[in-house]
């Protein structure tokens, strides 16, 4: 019999690379948000793959920011530093093509601070026309940094990821899993709950607003089969509190409707989402508001 493999593999990058969308196709399930906008992802999440012979523990972590300046971004940039000390592998993702100074950025903190042997991944080739383009950017970032694998991948249509799955297995260590084999994240279903109302949020509102919104779940209970969940949204100022009811209620119906749809996927239950608006004034930069959302762990 072969022997089993497991280990941790941290999914590390600047935001908006694609590293939430590449966690999902990899276990095949949507657990983390994505959205188009920068910063989507504030805690790390587990997603688990286990197979006959291997257990690949994911960890999707926050686009990492240079210098964050507010209490929110910096416990980002903690929750990804945090896993380096015990993980065996990093997929350090970038998108193709496009390598910037955050970029820069990510490399040198992982070069300083992991022993974890170091992949690059490099994702959205679907929007490249000339693969050429492509070789002659993975030459120039190769050039600097010694890596173990170097995978082009889509994650959006599913290219390169059974490459990059074989190769992340063939570098685990010899060891017995961790987690039972039907468990897929460390998450509990309020989590998921919180998550799936801010992300519609943040695909539905404009420019700033997304980042001053925070969703705790207030009661989460089953009755006669349906779920029961109670969500406060919190922001920062009164003008945001009107613009995420919208008029007439607008915006938060849909917001709910469309979680909603998701959460009765996930949790393969009917559910009943009642949302309300509430004001924390600069809970982004305060620590103990953020400790009140579980932004500490
Ligand atoms: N064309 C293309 N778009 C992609 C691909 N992967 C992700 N995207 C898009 O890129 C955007 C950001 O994706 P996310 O998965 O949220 O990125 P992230 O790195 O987790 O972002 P943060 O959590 O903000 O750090 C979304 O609009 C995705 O649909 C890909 O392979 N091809
Ligand atoms: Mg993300």
């Amino acid at each position: 019999m072969k022997e089993f493999r497991t280990g941790y593999v941290s999914i590390i990058g600047r935001p908006n690379v694609g590293k939430s969308t590449l966690l999902n196709h990899l276990v095949e399930q949507k657990l983390s948000i994505v959205s188009r906008k920068p910063q989507t992802t504030r805690w790390n999440l587990l997603g688990i793959k286990t197979s006959t012979d291997s257990q690949i523990i994911f960890i999707d972590t926050p686009g990492l920011q240079k210098e964050p300046k507010l209490a929110l971004n910096q416990q980002m940039n903690k929750a990804v530093s945090s896993t380096l000390n015990y993980i065996d592998i990093i997929l350090f993702v970038v998108e193709s093509l496009k390598w910037n100074e955050l970029d820069d950025n990510v490399i040198e903190l992982l070069k300083k601070s992991t022993s974890a042997q170091l992949f690059l991944v490099l994702n959205k080739v679907d929007k490249i026309a000339d693969k050429s383009d492509l070789l002659s950017f993975i030459d120039t970032v190769v050039k600097e940094t010694d890596f173990s694998e170097v995978i082009p991948v889509s994650a959006t249509k599913g290219t390169g990821l059974e490459e990059l799955e074989s190769a992340i297995i063939k570098n685990l260590p010899f060891a017995p899993p961790l987690f039972p084999d039907d468990q897929v994240t460390d998450r509990s279903e309020r989590f998921f709950a919180a998550e799936f109302i801010r992300e519609k949020l943040m695909t539905r509102l404009s420019d700033e607003l997304p980042y001053h919104l925070s969703i705790t779940i207030e009661e989460f209970k089953e009755e006669n089969n349906v779920l029961h969940i109670y969500a406060n949204i919190w922001v920062e100022r009164k003008g945001q509190k009107s613009i995420v009811i919208g008029k007439d209620g607008s915006v938060l119906k849909a917001v709910g409707r469309e979680a909603r749809k998701d959460l009765e996927v996930m949790f393969d239950k009917k559910v009943n989402l009642k949302t309300w608006v509430k004001v924390k004034k600069k809970w982004t930069d305060s620590t103990q508001a953020l400790k009140q959302f579980g932004y500490f762990e």
